[in-house]
């Protein structure tokens, strides 16, 4: 049957320090796509969900507070990799606590497999879920886990 009858949806994905790096070094560690390659490849996956999705990347916390804070009343849900910020910020969990959108929370690598301070996220218990350790691919079932959320509520 077709979905032809799906509400659109509009997602904001958003990502974190350093990822702007993506592709130019440690590819052993973060893989070799750039950030404008997943950035496409999430945009491509939102087509196939009916589901539109925005990407923004900032080195700084205050400007990813303000772009959490201004997704409220326009988007449904986020998706976020917020990096090292994933590990220190109380700022960035008390924003997407305020504003209350379903958010999942994704790592390209495993962040349980590393050091130990990586093993901390502020971010998870304001999430509806995390998804760690597949590369891309954690974007992309990320993507797919929250529209499904974002449909079933
Ligand atoms: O695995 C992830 O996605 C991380 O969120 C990546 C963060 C790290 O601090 C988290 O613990 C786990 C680091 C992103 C740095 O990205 C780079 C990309 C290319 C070269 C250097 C850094």
């Amino acid at each position: 049957m077709l979905n032809s009858t799906l509400q659109p949806l509009s997602i904001l994905a958003l990502h974190g320090p350093n990822l702007n790096l993506l592709g130019q070094r440690e590819p052993g560690i973060y893989g070799s796509l750039t950030l404008a390659e997943i950035n496409r490849l999430l945009e491509e996956e939102g087509f196939k969900l009916q589901a539109k999705v925005f990407s923004m990347q900032s080195n700084h916390e205050g400007i990813l507070v303000d772009t959490i804070h201004g997704a409220f009343g326009q988007y449904q849900g986020i998706l976020i990799n917020a990096g090292a910020y994933t590990h220190t910020s109380v700022a960035l969990r008390d924003a997407i606590a305020a504003v209350n959108l379903p958010t999942v929370e994704v790592h390209l690598s495993n962040i349980y497999r590393r050091e130990d301070f990586r093993h901390h996220s502020y971010i998870a218990p304001v999430a509806i879920g995390q998804i760690s350790g597949f590369g891309v691919q954690s974007y992309l079932l990320g993507l797919q886990a929250l529209v499904n959320h974002l449909r079933s509520i």
